[in-house]
């Protein structure tokens, strides 16, 4: 942890050791309508299950050195979780025993031919119009005069257009449940009431939070001015977050339903009708895709300068008699509204749930070749 505290986790890995155990899982890629194939090999000394959330056909129990195999056929494409919900309590789940499963498209391109998340076929008209008016805009209008939004390849984790965040928070206390070489201890007045004792010490981005969550390509983005970037979040801890972005608002493309008396509560959709949020919120288990669009914040004294050859130049740019443009890259926070969420092992703040996005440059310093480049 950030303030130097060692805890043990549950993990899950691929078998055959490419990824080796680790929090959160491996993330893993299947496209949409594929018939997929997990085997699941439990090597712990106690049961555990896995499923994807709102995925039917999805769960398996495990029983210690067990393994099963689960198949379904690969949903609508988007952000799904996958962990361990034995017996239906989150404690397996907060121990470390969650990941991501992203299903790609199989018809993601815009009539106009732009690159998009979701299937546009098998969206209903509003939504199919709200994702391609959007997409159909990067590149094409004075707003965002970059290029297109570019999926991440199928082997990739994340890109420098597509980041995962996913959300947690860890409870020393039940961590400590867990020891090396033995079945995790049993504590019934602990784990009876997962939720009711549950205080969090720590609130994680992919399991690193503070300074730790400042760093990594997997979780910050930084791209130069017309390059929107996905950003997959998805909470797989027991507080409800609420993440703030600063310079940029982001479009939110997916929507939770919030309606308790719903029959579809909880249940995920592509939006129908995208406006900008700059705070967004995050309950237990709930997976939001949102676009950051990388445009020229409004809160820069001039236009972002364009690269220049000289370095002293690129980093000083006077735009306009009497203003100093700041030096790039550009920074803009990302801190967790659920104002606890910000502090660390109870009150160090800020190492919490914080991270940052980098605005490089202009759009006339974007590479030529942007993923040859960077
Ligand atoms: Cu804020």
């Amino acid at each position: 942890m950030i303030d130097g505290t060692v805890l043990n986790m549950l993990g899950f890995g691929l078998l055959g050791g490419s990824v080796a155990p680790r929090v959160p899982g491996p993330v893993l890629r299947v496209k949409e309508g594929a018939a997929v194939q997990i085997t699941i090999c439990n090597t712990r000394r106690e049961a555990h299950t896995f499923e994807v959330t709102e995925v039917p056909g999805s769960k398996i129990e495990l029983g210690p050195g067990c393994s099963g195999t689960v198949s379904f056929i690969a949903p609508a494409a988007g952000t799904y979780l996958y962990h361990d919900g034995l017996g239906g309590s989150p404690l397996y789940r907060i121990l470390g025993l969650h990941g991501v499963l992203i299903v790609e498209p199989v018809a993601g391109t815009t009539a106009a031919g732009s690159p998009t998340p979701y299937s546009l076929n098998r969206l209903d008209d509003a939504q199919r119009t709200a994702i391609s008016r959007l997409f159909d805009a990067f590149g094409t209008t004075p707003r965002f005069p970059g290029g297109k939004w570019q999926p991440a390849p199928s082997n990739a984790e994340f890109s420098i257009q597509e980041k995962i965040w996913l959300l947690c928070d860890v409870d020393p206390k039940f961590s400590a449940l867990i020891e090396p070489g033995r079945a995790i201890r049993s504590s019934p007045t602990l784990t009876k009431d997962v939720i009711g004792n549950f205080v969090s010490r720590y609130f994680t981005i992919n399991n690193r939070s503070g300074f730790d969550a400042a760093e990594g390509e997997d979780i910050v983005a930084r791209n130069f001015i017309g390059e929107p970037t996905l950003l997959r979040v998805a909470n797989a801890g027991l507080a409800t977050h609420s993440n703030h972005i600063h310079g940029n608002d982001v479009f939110q493309l997916t929507e939770p339903e919030l309606d308790p008396l719903s029959p579809n509560f909880g249940a995920v959709t592509v939006s129908r009708n995208i406006f900008s949020l700059d705070t967004w919120s995050m309950f237990p288990l709930l997976r939001r895709d949102v676009l950051l669009p990388f445009e020229v914040p409004t809160d820069i004294p001039s236009r972002i300068p364009v690269a220049n050859p000289n370095p002293a130049a690129r980093q000083f740019t006077r735009m306009v008699a009497g203003q100093t443009q700041e030096p790039l890259p550009l920074r803009y926070v990302m801190h967790c509204h659920t104002e606890m969420s910000q502090t660390a092992a109870g009150g160090n703040y800020p190492q919490g749930m914080v991270t940052h996005f980098e605005i490089l440059g202009g759009v006339d310093g974007r590479p030529k070749s942007k993923l040859a480049a960077r």
